[in-house]
């Protein structure tokens, strides 16, 4: 028995944990109720009536402003402040806007699993003019999106979340903030467009790391590198999604028979490719790191591409060339 009174209270503290940290309105005399509580039941039943009672937002910086479920009914939220709201019916979207600043990148961080709500939050944004855009379902670590990209020079920029399987209540809460940040990758040279095809490849070099965006659906970004000598090592390392970025990249060498074959779709072009590096879905890191051992020396050509295709100049990489002789 004794050890069943030790755990009440604790009890008491864990089911109201969820609701009393984003509800610290609720009155006492409702926390001690659950002091005099004698049976597990009983216990219940106070969370429950927890719930029932608390109709009011959670509270932050910028409580949503309902409704807000198109583009028309976005309110405006300020970079560095926390908005926060729930997604209590079904197809509740939150559109909001934000102003540009002369901020050169935007960090944008969705908390529900963060902070214990059942949601599963897809993110979209966008620039002012809606031709820019990027779709982040989660990051490596947990399924809140987080987002990193560079500003595009519009004036401001529309986000939405909405719950991924449709699912809404009381407890789908979520919180997100915009804040100006700072690129901590470097890079050496930037990509230049037109690279969609071998023909177009931009050369690359032992050590360089190159800058570059999936600007369109089905982006192509073509990379030459030349190996003058055998038994090297080339290793092309991405870094996009880990750090931010919405792209999903995929990585795939070719021999120079790719520069004398028909090369309009080289994904489906499966006989000249020497080595693949395909990021994983199941995987949190779903930056390809391809590591492969030359045999013959001569030209490569390595072409860069999203994996579901999806593209904008939001959708950012960097990927850096090493040689290593053995
Ligand atoms: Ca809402
Ligand atoms: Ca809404
Ligand atoms: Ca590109
Ligand atoms: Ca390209």
């Amino acid at each position: 028995m004794s050890h069943i009174l030790a755990w009440l209270p604790i009890a008491s503290m864990l089911a109201c944990k969820a609701c009393a940290s984003c509800m610290p309105g609720l009155p006492d005399d409702m926390e001690s109720t659950t002091d005099s509580a004698d049976t597990a039941q009983d216990e219940q039943e106070t969370a429950d009536t927890h719930w029932e009672d608390t109709s009011p937002p959670p509270p932050c910086d910028i409580p949503e402003v309902e409704p807000n479920d198109n583009l028309n009914e976005s309110y405006e939220i300020e970079r560095e402040l926390w908005t926060c709201g729930t997604f209590s019916e079904e197809f509740d979207f939150e559109w909001m806007t934000f102003p540009a600043s002369d901020a050169e990148w935007y960090e944008v961080l969705v908390s529900a699993e963060d902070m214990g709500s059942p949601a599963n939050v897809t993110l979209w944004v966008s620039d002012d003019a809606m031709t820019e855009f990027a779709m982040v379902t989660g990051n490596r670590y947990t399924s809140d999106p987080w987002l990193v990209f560079p500003s595009l020079g519009a004036d401001s920029y529309y986000l939405y979340i909405f719950e991924d399987d449709g699912l809404y209540g009381d407890d789908y809460e979520w919180k997100l903030r915009v804040s100006e940040t700072k690129m901590t990758l470097d890079w050496d040279m930037e990509e230049q467009e037109p690279n969609d095809s071998p023909f177009e490849a931009l050369s690359m070099e032992d050590g360089q790391t190159v800058f570059g965006t999936l600007t369109t659906s089905n982006d192509m970004d073509w990379y030459h590198v030349n190996i003058p000598d055998d038994k090297s090592t080339i290793v092309f390392q991405v870094e996009a999604y880990g750090s931010g970025s919405p792209a999903n990249t995929r990585l795939i060498l070719y021999t120079d028979a790719a520069v004398s074959t028909d090369t309009a779709d080289p994904f489906d072009t499966v006989d000249d490719w020497v080595a693949r590096a395909f990021s994983d879905e199941s995987d949190y890191d779903r930056d390809p790191r391809m590591e492969y051992s030359v045999s013959d020396p001569g030209d490569y050509y390595m072409v860069l591409k999203e994996a579901e295709g999806l593209g904008s100049e939001l959708y950012w990489y960097t990927m850096s060339l090493s040689i290593e002789q053995e």
